[in-house]
């Protein structure tokens, strides 16, 4: 068996985390744009005022919006023959409700996509990877407002348009159901502060974010429905933010507790953007907390016309379970959780879990029986540039090995897989940290936190061994 001989091999980016030129040819301030940079205030700072050194490095990232072709022809050189980024949706609609589109925001992506095409590159674009535009926030609330609703489904059809030729594979939202942790709530729109505030205190609401969830989950149907309506073969996937979950012990109760979980937090999204409805446990906590969507019969028609036909995820770690509940948990992991004693983590505190691959592989195959795309896997760690200009990273081979020998066997077992897209292929921006340190590359990019640095791309030893890796289609690890 092993990997299909189309397996889509490549590599996955974000708008906010690579391109920089952040108010360029007609660019809007998205709200990553007024996020602090972490290492100079732990927590990080949002703050309504933009003009204050120290600012997250989305505002310069790694230049990709200059650099795009040298970039693309690294990728074509490691043999990517997929690419997964996302479009900067402040840079098509710089207010967010704009009447047209910003012309100078759509030729960049449409170069892209003419590079990306030179090289037989397939690519994978998220409309949608947390960046709102600031606008949205401040007019409308976010994600809160349903008039958001409207403007996405504009927003995506532009895309569509504009784009057809290029795309086959779309993803509506990046990491959706990260809107049931607290701290992603800006990302997606769901809040925006008046005040200053700090990244992981500010949490609102379970209800504002279920109803902003609930907004989120029509956009994408409305878009998924348009976009078959403009181009049949458009394929359109989930993104969910696997985090496979095991409990503390054997002990019926905590077994209990993170089957729950499970439902809950890596379940309802893909449910409802697959199966078209939201599942009964998810309507049950929602009126248990409280919380009324207020979910009509035409919301109900809406999600069934909209759902996806392929599912993918990021999967970075595993975490067992403590018996807070999400918005309880505190853990120097910002998924929470309590140390597993069998695996090792990374410098970040991340569980390093590639069994726990095989079997998320496994069990979202088996609920959905749909394609799987792995859409982001990778290990964030402190690369350290040598005098000659190499990097040795076995620490990143070994990682990225150990997670493709799993999915080999997962492929063994029956499952699906249709693409493997490594995250940050390219150094850039992580987001819980804001920094430039934690570096996911395949190559390496000459910057740090703040900006400094000639912005030289050099390969890293991972590189030359995720080439062999593509070009054996998997077999050469
Ligand atoms: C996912 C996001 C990515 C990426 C990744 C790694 O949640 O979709 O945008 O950043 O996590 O996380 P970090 O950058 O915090 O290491």
């Amino acid at each position: 068996m092993g990997f299909k001989e189309n397996f889509l091999w490549g590599g996955a980016t974000a708008a906010n985390q690579i391109e920089g030129a952040y108010l360029e040819d007609g660019k809007g301030l998205s709200v990553y744009d007024i996020v602090t940079v972490g290492s100079h205030t732990n927590p990080r700072l949002i703050t309504p005022k933009i003009d204050e050194e120290h600012f997250y490095p989305s505002r310069i990232s790694i230049d990709h919006y200059h650099r795009y072709k040298e970039d693309i022809a690294l990728f074509a050189e490691m043999g990517f023959k997929a690419y997964r980024f996302s479009i900067s949706w402040a840079r098509i609609f710089p207010n967010g409700d704009d009447e047209q589109p910003n012309e100078k925001g759509l030729e960049f992506y449409e170069n892209v996509f003419k590079e990306l095409k030179k090289y037989n590159i397939e690519p994978v674009v998220t409309i949608s990877h947390s960046d709102i535009p600031l606008a949205i926030a401040t007019k409308f609330n976010g994600w809160t407002n349903e008039k958001v609703i409207d403007l996405y489904v504009k927003y995506a059809k532009t895309l569509f348009e504009r784009y057809e030729q290029y795309v086959t594979y779309w993803l509506p939202f990046n990491e959706i159901n990260n809107l049931f942790l607290p701290l992603s709530a800006l990302g997606q729109g769901a809040i925006f502060p008046k005040e200053e505030c700090t990244f992981q205190g500010q949490a609102d609401d379970f209800e504002t974010r279920m109803k902003a969830l609930k907004n989120i989950f029509l956009a994408s149907a409305k878009a998924v429905k348009e976009g078959r309506k403009i181009n049949s073969k458009f394929h359109f996937g989930t993104m969910i933010c696997h985090i496979t979950r095991y409990p503390r012990t054997c002990h019926p109760d905590d077994v209990l507790a993170v089957f729950k979980n499970d439902l809950l937090y890596n379940n309802t999204c893909a449910d409802i953007m697959l199966k078209g409805e939201y599942p009964f446990y998810t309507l049950k906590e929602l009126e248990k907390r409280g919380v009324d969507i207020n979910l009509t019969e035409e919301d109900k028609t809406t999600l069934k016309e909209g759902i996806c036909d392929y599912y993918t995820f990021s999967y970075y770690q595993s975490i067992s379970e403590s018996t807070l509940k999400f918005d309880e948990q505190t853990s120097g992991n910002i998924m929470g959780g309590i140390k597993n004693p069998y695996l090792k983590e990374t410098e970040w505190d991340w569980p390093i879990d590639p069994v726990g691959l095989r079997y998320t592989l496994l069990k979202v195959y088996d609920r959905y029986k749909v394609p799987v795309m792995i859409t982001e896997n990778g290990i964030g760690c402190r690369d350290v540039l040598n005098e000659d200009g190499t990097i040795n990273d076995p620490y990143r081979v070994e990682y990225i090995k150990d997670h493709l020998i799993e999915m080999q066997k997962a492929i063994d077992d029956g499952v699906d897989l249709i693409g493997y897209m490594a995250w940050g292929c390219i150094d850039l921006v992580s987001v819980s940290t804001g920094e430039m340190k934690k570096r996911y590359g395949f190559i390496y990019v000459d910057t740090d936190d703040l900006g400094n640095g000639s912005f030289k791309r050099y390969k890293k030893d991972s590189f030359y061994w995720y080439k062999k890796v593509i070009e054996s289609n998997g077999e050469n690890l």
